[in-house]
């Protein structure tokens, strides 16, 4: 698969108002100045997805709100699912074989950034399966220096060049959102920025809300 978008800083907005972005929606959390993130974390529940249109659900470190390079995992929606992670713009590791998923199944995404890469632990909770990839950082990207944590519901364009499209995906909730600091501080969630998901006319495809302990993103239009 490929994370085929990148976020502006000029995107970047407090939780009050709600940034676009042409394929994301969820929220992306600035580490405090001067330090930057060691582990993210959060827990969803796969939503029941048919149909053609591909959507990712996936928690991650990127290295700015630009997010050149990140570090995740998550659960991809392409006719079936699977389960994913890669430090972008390096590929992504195919992980449904350690760790299937299915519709109803809770999943938690665990990413921790090390010296020379980090890991993405991908648990499916719902029957105790989980697995850990080590993944070594891309050319360029200083894993030392993740300075956002994201939480993320992704869209697709199922043919390029046209407006990204999503399968019908209801609600999807990220819980237990927690976040630790190299410093060892916990950033709260609530100061997370809102993303959206947006047609190039206009259209928004998702209703982004962050509280106290999580990210819910509603689907839209
Ligand atoms: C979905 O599957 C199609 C066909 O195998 C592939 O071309 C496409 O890149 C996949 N999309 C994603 C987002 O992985
Ligand atoms: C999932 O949705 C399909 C319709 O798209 C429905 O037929 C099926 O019963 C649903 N499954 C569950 C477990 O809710
Ligand atoms: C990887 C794995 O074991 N997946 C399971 C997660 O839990 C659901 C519900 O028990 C199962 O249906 C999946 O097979």
């Amino acid at each position: 698969m490929r994370i085929s978008t990148f976020l502006s800083s000029a995107c970047w907005v407090s939780s009050v108002l709600a940034a676009f972005d042409l394929n994301r929606a969820g929220a992306a959390l600035k580490a405090p100045a001067g330090d930057s993130f060691a582990s993210v974390s959060g827990t969803f529940t796969v939503p029941n997805l048919s149909g053609t249109n591909r959507l990712s659900i996936w928690v991650g470190l990127g290295d700015s709100l630009e997010q050149t390079y990140v570090l995740g995992g998550g659960i991809l929606f392409n006719r079936t699912y699977s389960s994913w992670a890669a430090f972008f713009p390096g590929q992504a590791t195919d992980t449904t074989s350690q760790v299937p998923v299915a519709n109803g199944n809770q999943i938690t995404v665990t990413v921790t950034a090390q010296a020379s890469g980090g890991t993405v632990t991908i648990e499916n909770k719902t029957q105790n399966r989980r697995a850990t990839q080590t993944i070594a950082a891309p050319a360029g990207a200083d894993p030392s220096a993740l300075t956002a944590a994201d939480w993320w519901v992704q869209a697709y364009q199922v043919v390029p060049g046209e407006l990204v499209k999503t399968p019908s995906y209801g609600t999807v909730s990220f819980t237990s959102c927690t976040t630790t600091t190299k410093s060892g501080t916990s950033v709260p969630i609530s100061n997370a920025g809102r993303y959206e998901i947006q047609g190039t006319s206009g259209q928004m495809y998702s209703s982004t809300t962050v509280s106290g302990t999580g990210v819910s993103v509603r689907r839209t239009g």
